[in-house]
């Protein structure tokens, strides 16, 4: 844990104007050349128009209508328009050569030794499947990707329900997950952190609560965290301690929850809710929205409908004790 806070104790950022991987240098540059270039549009026509103001002839109501500028021959303003038309065309293609270059370059990132990730939208958290060709070494985890800094990242995006768009600003651009369809995207991060990602597109009432959290950190611990999500659910204690977690397991297995969660190592395998094996090695619940101790799982367990109304998970009645048991459960699922 204590590697782990290392790279956690900073706010997780979203800012799409501070690049952390390639990917996102590629799309601020054009960004920053975009920016520079309608300012100085913005400028010229601004700069114009104040000029054609201060050299516009003064008036008043007595001074007599000057129509002269009917009869005279308007070269020069042709030749203005003209000029302008032209550079104005010139600044469109420009921009539309930075676009394409930019586009090219964000195709061009080296995947040799890629992390595979399929993502998967669902109203209103996110499901990340780590693939491999070895079907023992994949497994499942929810609302927060890790991934090794300087190793490129090639997640396939698809969507459960209805159209969710996948933006994690420090690193890439967004991408959309449309149901039915598949999209990639890839990506590296260069600087260890957490990066906040976010749902950019619409996705129905908790739309807003739908985060993503990426956590980049050096290829060991990568491979540390992703060797404990390959195991199942870690065994219980004997004791005391392990005895209210034998009851939360059974209660866990014996109520709703087993109809929607997944815990690797016992009977529950569904897949409605995010998967619970490593619940406690997360820093979140519910898509980024609360973090993950004992006072905020107690709350969502058992009434999430205030918490994020909308949610597909129903509130549960149980007892205190039984919420306890349940409790000194999750909190075993390292
Ligand atoms: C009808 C399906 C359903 C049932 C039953 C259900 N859940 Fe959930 N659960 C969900 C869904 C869907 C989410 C994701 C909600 C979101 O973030 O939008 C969720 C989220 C969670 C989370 C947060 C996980 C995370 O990583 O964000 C926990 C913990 C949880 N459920 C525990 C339980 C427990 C314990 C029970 C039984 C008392 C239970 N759930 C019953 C569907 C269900
Ligand atoms: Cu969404």
């Amino acid at each position: 844990m204590a590697a782990a806070t290392e790279t956690c104790s900073a706010a997780p950022l979203q800012d799409a104007l501070h690049a952390y991987g390639i990917q996102a240098w590629h799309i601020g540059r054009l960004w920053n050349f975009t920016l520079g270039l309608c300012v100085l549009v913005f400028s010229a026509v601004v700069g114009a128009f104040l000029f054609a103001l201060w050299r516009a002839p003064r008036s008043d109501a007595q001074t007599p209508p000057d129509l002269s500028s009917l009869e005279r021959p308007e070269r020069r303003i042709h030749r203005t328009v003209a000029w302008a038309a032209g550079l104005a065309t010139l600044g469109l293609l420009a921009l539309l050569a930075a676009d394409v270059f930019t586009s090219r370059a964000l195709g061009r990132l080296p995947l040799q030794d890629a992390v595979n990730i399929e993502l998967i939208g669902h109203q209103w958290w996110w499901e990340a499947r780590y693939l491999d060709p070895d079907a023992n070494r994949q497994f499942t985890t929810a609302n927060e990707l890790h991934i090794p800094v300087g190793r490129p990242v090639i997640v396939t995006l698809r969507s459960d329900d209805v159209i969710h768009t996948l933006w994690v600003p420090n690193l890439h651009g967004k991408r959309d997950m449309i149901p039915g369809r598949t999209a990639t995207m890839q990506f590296r991060a260069d600087q260890p952190g957490i990066y906040r990602g976010q749902c950019a597109e619409f996705c129905g009432l908790e739309h807003a609560m739908m985060a993503l959290l990426v956590e980049a950190e050096p290829n060991a611990q990568y491979e540390a965290w992703a060797a404990r999500q390959r195991q199942p659910a870690p065994a219980l204690d004997a004791g005391p301690a392990g005895d209210a977690a034998r009851r939360g397991r059974a209660l866990f297995l014996a109520h709703s929850c087993a109809r929607c969660h997944t815990i690797n190592g016992t009977g529950a395998t569904a897949a409605m809710g995010p998967d619970l094996t490593h619940l406690a090695g997360r820093k979140t619940i519910a898509a980024g929205m609360l973090p993950n101790d004992a006072g905020h799982l107690a709350s969502w367990i058992r009434d999430p409908q205030t918490l994020k109304p909308g949610v597909y998970m129903p509130v549960n009645r149980m007892r205190p004790d039984e919420l306890q048991d349940l409790l000194a459960y999750l909190e075993t699922l390292k």
